[in-house]
C-alpha cells in the first residue's frame, strides 16, 4: 500500500498527519523484550511498574499549583536541602509502585538516606532500582521544569533482600536507564542497551506516545549550561574553559550559547537533542561538583553514551567509577562528544594555550 496513513479521530478520518505510526510505550516495551528470546517478562513488567509511577507524579506535578502539594516540609534530606512535599510524594510514589511486583531485590533513592528494602512479604527479584525522584527541586515553586532520573542494575548477590552490594555498581553495568521530564509536555526518554527513545505522554489518553526514535546527541553543539554563578570558586582550568566558549572566533564557531535551567534532566535534554554540553565541576568549596554519581549522573551517562555523547568527570569517564556510598557526588561533564573531549583538554591543563 503506498500511503501509510492511519484512521484518526471519530470520523475515521484519513488524516495525512498520522502517517508516523502510533507506539505507545507499553509496546515498545513488549516489543523490545520479544527481541531477547529467554526473556522472563520481568524487566518489561518492571519498566512498566515504573511508568504508572511516573504517571501518577506527572498528575501531582501538573496540579501542583492547585493544591498545596508545593512548599517545604520542616524535614531535610539526607544531604541537608530542605525536602519539597512533591519530592516526599514522588519518593513515596516510585516505592509504592515498585516495592511489590517482585521484580527487585533493593532501591535506593536520593531522598532516602539508607537503602530502601522490599518488604518481607513480597518476593525480591533480580534487579535493582536508584532513582531521584524529583530533579531539579528548587525549580518547583517557580513553575520551571523538573525531572525524574532512574537506573536499574542486575543483583550481584544470589538471592533474598538486596544490599548495598547490589546498589553500589560502576555505570557500565547498568541494564537500563530513563529520565522524565515534567515540562511543557512529560517526557520519557529510555534505553536498555540499544538506542535511546523518547515518550511524549498525551495527557488526553493517559499514554506515553513515541516521539523521539533513536535520539542521536550531535557530535558538537554550541550551547553550554553551568552556573556561572560558581566563576570565582573554579580552578583557572575550569575558568579558561569557560572564558574560550565565550569569547568571539572568527570561524563562526564560538561564542557559544549559554543556557542554564538549573534542572540537570532539562538542561541535558536540550542539548540531546541540539547538541551541546552540561558542567557541574568541582570547586574549592566543593571538590566533587554538587550531583550524585549514583542516581543522577551514571544513568544519564549510560543514556548520553548510548544516544552517541559522553560523560566524564573530568579525567574519568564517569560510567567506570566504582562507587563506595549511595550518596557520593561527582563533577560532571556531559553531552556531546566533541565537547566533552575539549572540556577534558582545558580541565587537564592541556587547553591553556587555546584559551
Ligand atoms: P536536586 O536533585 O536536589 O534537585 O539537585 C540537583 C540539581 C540539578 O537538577 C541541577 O543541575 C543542579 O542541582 C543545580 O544546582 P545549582 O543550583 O547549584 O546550580
Ligand atoms: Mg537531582
Amino acid at each position: 500500500m503506498a500511503d501509510q496513513g492511519v484512521l484518526i479521530g471519530r470520523e475515521g478520518a484519513w488524516h495525512p498527519a498520522g502517517r508516523q505510526r502510533i507506539m505507545t510505550l507499553g509496546r515498545h516495551i513488549d516489543e523490545g523484550e520479544r527481541e531477547h528470546p529467554g526473556a522472563t517478562g520481568d524487566f518489561s513488567g518492571l519498566l512498566s511498574d515504573l511508568a504508572i509511577a511516573i504517571k501518577l507524579i506527572w498528575r501531582e506535578v501538573s496540579k501542583a499549583g492547585l493544591i498545596e502539594i508545593i512548599g517545604a516540609t520542616d524535614c531535610r534530606n539526607e544531604s541537608g536541602d530542605e525536602i519539597k512535599k512533591l519530592d516526599e510524594f514522588a519518593n513515596e510514589t516510585i516505592y509504592k509502585a515498585m516495592d511489590h511486583g517482585g521484580h527487585l531485590c533493593v532501591m535506593a533513592s536520593e531522598e532516602s538516606q539508607g537503602l530502601i528494602s522490599i518488604p518481607d512479604r513480597y518476593p525480591k527479584g533480580k534487579y535493582v532500582l536508584v532513582y531521584d525522584p524529583i530533579d531539579g527541586s528548587s525549580n518547583i515553586d517557580a513553575n520551571v521544569s523538573i525531572g525524574s532520573i532512574f537506573g536499574i542494575y542486575r543483583r550481584v548477590t544470589a538471592s533474598g533482600p538486596g544490599t548495598e552490594e547490589d546498589c553500589l555498581q560502576p555505570g557500565y553495568r547498568l541494564a537500563a536507564a530513563a529520565y522524565v521530564i515534567y515540562g511543557s509536555s512529560t517526557i520519557f526518554v529510555y534505553c536498555t542497551g540499544g538506542g535511546v527513545h523518547g515518550f511524549t505522554l498525551d495527557p488526553s489518553v493517559g499514554e506515553f506516545l513515541l516521539s523521539h526514535e533513536n535520539i542521536g546527541i550531535p557530535k558538537r553543539g554550541k550551547t553550554y549550561s553551568v552556573n556561572e554563578g560558581n566563576y570565582t570558586r573554579w580552578n583557572e582550568h575550569f575558568r579558561r574553559y569557560i572564558d574560550y566558549l565565550k569569547a568571539e572566533d572568527p570561524s563562526g564557531e564560538r561564542p557559544y550559547t549559554s543556557r542554564y535551567i538549573g534542572s540537570l534532566v532539562a538542561d541535558l535534554h536540550r542539548n540531546m537533542l541540539h547538541g551541546g554540553i552540561f558542567l557541574y565541576p568541582g570547586d574549592a568549596t566543593h571538590p566533587d561538583g554538587k550531583l550524585r554519581l549514583v542516581y543522577e549522573c551514571a544513568p544519564l551517562a549510560y543514556i548520553v553514551e548510548h544516544a552517541g555523547g559522553r560523560a566524564s568527570d573530568g579525567r574519568r569517564r564517569i560510567l567506570d567509577i566504582m562507587p563506595e556510598d549511595i550518596h557520593q557526588r561527582t563533577p560532571l561533564i556531559i553531552g556531546s562528544e566533541d565537547d566533552v573531549t575539549m572540556a577534558e583538554e582545558f580541565i587537564q591543563g592541556k587547553g591553556d594555550s587555546l584559551g
